[in-house]
This record gives structure tokens, C-alpha cells and sequence, in this order.
């Protein structure tokens, strides 16, 4: 049976990127060293000793890069403002020529019909704001909303759709948590800490957009919502399961759409944070208010089991054996969907993306993006200089099914943002990955669109999936 998936009017075609990833030019314009800076250039901590110093040269090529998203018949753009670039040391006025690129780009976006959804924060923290404890530290949500006042003030004359935080859960876990990602901490107190004060961080910028923005503003945050199943139905793997949705999930969740930390997750980690202390009256409701979109990015689905319940099964704890980026739920077993992976070892599960977003749609009741998706594969160059990607092309489908899917029983969505529009640094791996559907060639950093580029073009042109 052929099912035909189409996509509402005015649906949101477009592709993501982030500004440590793609933009290069570290130290032009009076931009300054965020802790992703810092960490790239510290010995052992990303693949190859690769460094974002040039990255894909985005900030000189941007022209460039917007025609080829014009090609392409991209409806929207997502990219992150780079807050060093803004405001160089987290504190203080902005830099008006930090302004002026983006301002370029966005206005190059504008006249190519393109619209712009604009990122306050994808990780790039200034690192004087680290040193000066970063964001286990109260203060850097204080400074997150200034700095989100000075941004929506310069750019919310041509800037409309506006999120907040790209995967707090990635800042605060992964950052702090198992320190695979800058500033490369790990302590789970301060991995919590780090949570709760980008939770503030992001109601404290949500009020700053608004009294900055016009009332016709979009706001939303974008989450990596873990689609989180048991193993099998044994209590302990039940258990898993609501130990990881807590500090996976509901610790950003709760907060931001409920008002509340969940009283099982202040149990699961009381041993390790004084909550009663973190969290400050009114701090819940900073947090929860309204916004007007949620951005889930999806990648695969998350199978656990109790440590026991692993016996004698193949493992995938993605952190390795290092430091767990999950505090109160250190024993859980982490297991693969299934075997079918993408070069990063993840599991291939659209199931997980439709699931997520009806569940959010349930909970929530909110409209919703998918603000990431996409996979890293080892592409085919061929010696005319073509690039094959069947893999990327045939995830990408699957992915649009299951959120067209998702459409059909009732989910509000607005927009699909495949992750990436250009190979680019992907954190810890340096330029090992590729997830764009435009490939960069390192040595020479020309741009040649994938098939699966083609391919994204052709089903915007269409509307459907055929
Ligand atoms: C996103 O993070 C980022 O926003 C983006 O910058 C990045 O380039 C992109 O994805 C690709 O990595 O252990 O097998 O279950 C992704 C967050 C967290 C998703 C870890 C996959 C574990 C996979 N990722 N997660 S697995």
C-alpha cells in the first residue's frame, strides 16, 4: 500500500546549523573565546585535535551558503547567535560589529525568502563566564537574559522566530555531567546546578524577548527529549525508564510547561543537591512562562534496563565507561533500538520521533517543531565530484513519514529543520562526522550539494513524499 504523506500549508521546510559549528573566524569582529574554544584547543578532548577555528568558513561565505538554501527551496533557516560574537565577555554592551553579521545574514536570508529562526545559545558560553563559575552558578542566568535583551533589541526588527536554549539537557550533562562536551567538568551536583540555572536562564530570556520583541513574536525552546523505553516489562527496567525520563526529561520539562520539579526526581538526586536551596521563590515561575512553540530534536530512541537486567547483554552506554552524564540513575543500562546504525553508532527508529511528538502534543498541547533531525554517514564521492548518500536520504524520508504520521493522529507541527544543512564541526568528533546535505571539502571548503540535498528539494517542491 503506497501512503501518501503531505504536509499542511505554510509547514516550515528547513535545514539547522549552529554558530560554533559553521562560522570560523574566532577572533574577527572583537569576538572573544567560548568555552567550546577553550576546550577544542585542550589536548585529548575532541577527535583529531580539531578546533572550530575555521570551521566550514560560514562567517566569510555566508552569501554562499544562503544561495545554495535558496537552490535548495528552503522555506526556513536555523542558526544560533554566537554570544561571544555579541557580547565578548558575557557582561557589558554588545559589539555592534558582532551585530553587523548577523544582521547581513539575516537580511540576505530575508531577500531570499527564507525565514530566519534564530538561537540564542548552542553551547558556546563566553569563557569569562565560565571562569567566573559558569553555569552551575546563579549569576549566568542573570547574564543569559541581558544578553538576550541586547540581541532581540538589535535584531527583532527582522528576526521573528526566536529560541532560547539548544539541548539544555547536552549543556548541563554532557558539559558538566560526563564532560565529553566543553567546559569538560564532572561533578553531578554541579551537572544539576547547571540545569536548574539553565532553566532559569531561559525564563528570565523569555521574559527579556518579550519586552524587547513586538506581541507577534514566535518563542520556543528546543529539546532533546529522550524517547525513553524499557528494555522489557520487568519492574527494574520500568524503573530504568522513570529514572532517566526524570533527569532526562521532566527536569527540563517540569519546569518549563508544569512549574514544577517532579518529586521523584528531587528524590532520585536529593543525595546529591540541596534543592531547597537552588531553587529561589518564583524561580518556578520564571520558568514556566509562556512560550509559543516546543522544538524537539530527535535523533534515536533510548533503551534501558536495570544494571542487573544487563547481564550478559551487549551494552551502549554512550558515555563509555567515563563519567555518567546522568546523576541518580548512574546504574542504568543503556541498549541499542536495534542494530541498524548511522556512523555515530545510533540506532535508526523513526518510531521514536513519532511517538515523542504525540506525546508532546498530549502533554503540552502546544505547536511543535522538530528543530534537529538528521544522521552522519560515510559518503560517496565520486570522481566527478558528486556526492551519493542514499543512507542520509532514505533516514531523512523516513524521519518526514513518521512526523507526517505524527500530523495525522493530531500533532500540531509546524516545521521539520533537518540537521545538517553543511558538514561541520560535530563537537567532540571534530570533522570525522558528517551530517550535512551539502558536503564541504576540507582542504578547499567548496560546498557541493548531496543527492540527498536533491533529493530534500525535490519533496519541498512537492509538498509530499510522494
Ligand atoms: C545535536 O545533539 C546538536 O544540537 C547538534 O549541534 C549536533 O551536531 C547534532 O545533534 C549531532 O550530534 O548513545 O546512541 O543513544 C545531539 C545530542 C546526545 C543525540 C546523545 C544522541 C546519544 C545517542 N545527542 N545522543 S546513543
Amino acid at each position: 500500500m503506497t501512503v501518501s504523506h503531505t504536509f499542511p500549508a505554510g509547514f516550515a521546510w528547513g535545514a539547522a546549523t549552529a554558530a560554533y559549528q559553521i562560522e570560523g573566524a574566532v577572533t574577527e569582529g572583537g569576538r572573544t573565546p567560548s568555552i567550546w574554544d577553550t576546550f577544542s584547543h585542550t589536548p585529548g578532548k575532541v577527535a583529531g585535535g580539531d578546533t572550530g577555528d575555521t570551521a566550514v568558513d560560514h562567517y566569510h561565505r555566508f552569501r554562499e551558503d544562503v544561495r545554495l538554501m535558496a537552490e535548495l527551496g528552503l522555506t526556513a533557516y536555523r542558526f544560533s547567535l554566537s554570544w561571544p560574537r555579541i557580547q565578548p565577555t558575557g557582561r557589558g554592551p554588545a559589539v555592534e560589529r558582532g551585530l553587523d553579521f548577523y544582521r547581513a545574514l539575516v537580511d540576505e536570508l530575508l531577500e531570499h525568502g527564507i525565514t530566519p529562526l534564530a538561537t540564542l545559545y548552542h553551547w558556546d558560553l563566553p569563557q569569562e563566564l565560565e571562569s567566573a563559575g559558569g553555569w552551575p552558578v546563579r549569576d549566568t542566568a542573570y547574564r543569559f537574559a541581558d544578553y538576550a535583551a541586547l540581541a532581540a533589541e538589535a535584531l527583532g526588527d527582522r528576526v521573528s522566530s526566536w529560541t532560547t536554549l539548544n539541548e539544555p539537557w547536552c549543556s548541563a550533562f554532557l558539559g558538566y555531567g560526563s564532560g565529553v562536551h566543553a567546559p569538560g567538568r564532572t561533578d553531578p551536583a554541579d551537572a544539576l546546578k547547571a540545569a536548574h540555572h539553565l532553566n532559569l536562564g531561559h525564563g528570565l530570556a523569555v521574559g527579556a524577548l518579550r519586552a524587547a520583541l513586538p506581541r507577534t513574536a514566535q518563542l520556543a525552546v528546543s529539546l532533546n527529549l529522550h524517547a525513553v523505553r524499557p528494555h522489557s516489562s520487568h519492574p527494574d527496567d520500568l524503573e530504568a525508564a522513570r529514572r532517566i525520563d526524570a533527569v532526562g526529561n521532566r527536569i527540563f520539562t517540569g519546569p518549563m510547561f508544569h512549574g514544577r520539579y517532579d518529586e521523584d526526581l528531587l528524590a532520585d538526586t536529593a543525595h546529591l543537591v540541596k534543592w531547597d536551596e537552588l531553587v529561589h521563590d518564583g524561580d518556578l515561575a520564571e520558568i514556566s512562562r509562556p512560550i509559543d512553540l516546543l522544538g524537539l530534536n530527535y535523533y534515536n530512541p533510548t533503551v534501558v534496563s536495570s544494571a542487573e537486567n544487563a547481564k550478559d547483554l551487549p551494552r551502549h552506554d554512550g558515555h563509555g565507561g567515563g563519567p555518567s552524564p546522568w546523576p541518580g540513575a548512574e546504574d542504568v543500562a543503556f541498549h541499542l533500538a536495534n542494530d541498524n546504525v548511522t556512523a555515530m553508532g545510533w540506532p535508526i527508529d523513526p518510531t521514536g520521533l513519532s511517538d515523542s511528538l504525540l506525546a508532546m502534543h498530549r502533554e503540552f498541547g502546544l505547536p511543535l517543531l522538530v528543530t534537529e533531525n538528521g544522521a552522519a554517514f560515510e559518503d560517496t564521492v565520486s570522481p566527478d565530484g558528486s556526492v551519493h548518500d542514499p543512507e542520509r536520504t532514505a533516514y531523512v524520508r523516513d524521519h518526514l513519514a513518521a512526523v507526517s504520521e505524527a500530523i495525522a493522529g493530531g500533532a500540531d507541527v509546524r516545521g521539520y529543520f533537518l540537521w545538517s544543512l553543511l558538514d561541520n564541526f560535530e563537537w567532540a568528533y571534530g570533522y570525522e562526522k558528517r551530517f550535512g546535505i551539502i558536503h564541504v571539502d576540507y582542504d578547499t571548503l567548496a560546498r557541493t550539494p548531496k543527492t540527498s540535498a536533491r533529493w530534500y528539494a525535490d519533496v519541498i517542491r512537492r509538498g509530499t513524499l510522494g
